[in-house]
């Protein structure tokens, strides 16, 4: 089930239900108390900005999974924290350890966060209000590495935000990822309606799409459709990246957006009219697009407006995926036209932070 915690925080008495929050997902996901001591930490330091910095702002607690997608089914709380403040003008000097201003009693803040989180970023403009995403996961995951000190070696991250209508427990939507070999897949699903219906039939989409990991996205969604029989149903968009051929692949039945950019141009791609698990189209467009270093997916539930605006800012790609789809959801509403669904984003990017010549041969 897509569990949400979304807290508004207009003032410091939110701040605690912040950390609760925290707190409550880390016992959810089965972290340590380790993880869940610093997943507490974060929330109170974010929660505590929103009031202090921003004028207020919203916090979105999802169970996830890490941006690299080389690393599946590690537990992973994720922390965003969204604001439409005066955002920050030296981020560089703001995420320095023990950077305080003068405003600020606090002081350790966002190096804190940084530090203590296993990934942890941050995109802010002045004017336009901060969004940052901090995830939690086990200190050490069975048999491996530190997650933190996992390098993708395909350079592919993926994330996104779910948010519930209302501030409901649970999100009809959900997204995920699965790996099989070079194929890398990113559905968005929107469980018709919203509420505990919705989720049941957003999670058995996720639960089959593990099981068709190696298909091609339109033989996933006949499968799906077949996994959804007993449920409402839903809309789904799948995305399939070959990273070996630079290729992505998309088809979508029912009310998924998609856009891409490609050397700098955003274009749509567009889902076929239908209902997964109820009313299957008789034949689902495959659309093929090529997939360069400066790629950037967005999908998105139709709890965003269809004529969204996708940031400017060239240097988006370059920051961790969530915060992408979190800089989306948080521009496509505002206090005054708030989202009238569930609402969720999932953001498919290049990893800057791959050498291209570490890529896997
Ligand atoms: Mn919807």
């Amino acid at each position: 089930m897509s569990r949400v915690w979304d807290i508004p925080v207009q003032d410091s008495t939110r701040v605690r239900d912040v950390r609760v929050a925290a707190e409550a997902a880390c016992d959810r996901a089965g972290l340590d108390a380790h993880a869940t001591a610093v997943a507490a930490l974060v929330a109170t330091e974010l929660g505590t900005n929103l009031v202090k910095h921003a004028g207020g702002g919203r916090v979105v607690i999802n169970l996830t999974a890490p941006a690299d997608t080389l690393a599946a089914d590690v537990p992973c709380v994720q922390i965003v924290s969204l604001d439409h403040g005066p955002g920050i003008d030296n981020v560089a000097a703001a995420m320095r350890d023990g950077h305080t201003t003068a405003s600020s009693s606090l002081g350790a803040g966002l190096g804190t966060c940084r530090r203590v989180s296993s990934e942890f970023d941050l995109h802010s403009r002045p004017g336009r209000g901060t969004v940052a995403v901090a995830r939690i996961t086990p200190a050490r995951s069975p048999g491996g590495p530190r997650p933190r000190e996992v390098r993708s070696r395909t350079g592919t991250r993926a994330g996104g935000i779910t948010t519930s209508l209302a501030h409901a427990e649970h999100s009809g939507d959900a997204f995920s990822r699965v790996r099989s070999g070079r194929r890398l897949t990113l559905m968005l699903v929107d469980g018709l309606g919203h509420g505990d219906k919705a989720a049941e039939a957003s999670t058995a989409a996720v639960e089959e799409l593990r099981r068709s990991a190696d298909l091609p996205p339109t033989e996933m969604l006949r499968r799906l459709h077949a996994a959804l029989r007993a449920t409402r149903g839903a809309a789904v968009g799948v995305a399939q990246l070959d990273e070996e051929a630079g290729r992505l692949s998309f088809a979508g039945v029912g009310n998924i957006g998609a856009r891409l950019r490609t050397d700098g141009e955003w274009q749509p791609l567009v889902s076929h009219p239908g209902i997964v698990g109820a009313h299957f189209p008789a034949t689902v467009p495959l659309r093929e697009s090529a997939w360069t270093p400066d790629s950037l997916l967005v999908l998105h539930s139709d709890g965003l407006p269809s004529r969204w605006v996708p940031p400017a800012d060239p240097r988006l790609g370059t920051h961790d995926p969530a915060v992408v789809a979190a800089v989306v959801l948080r521009d496509a509403g505002s206090a005054a036209r708030p989202l009238r669904d569930d609402a969720s984003v999932a953001v498919l990017a290049p990893d800057p932070r791959t050498d291209p010549h570490d890529r896997t041969p």
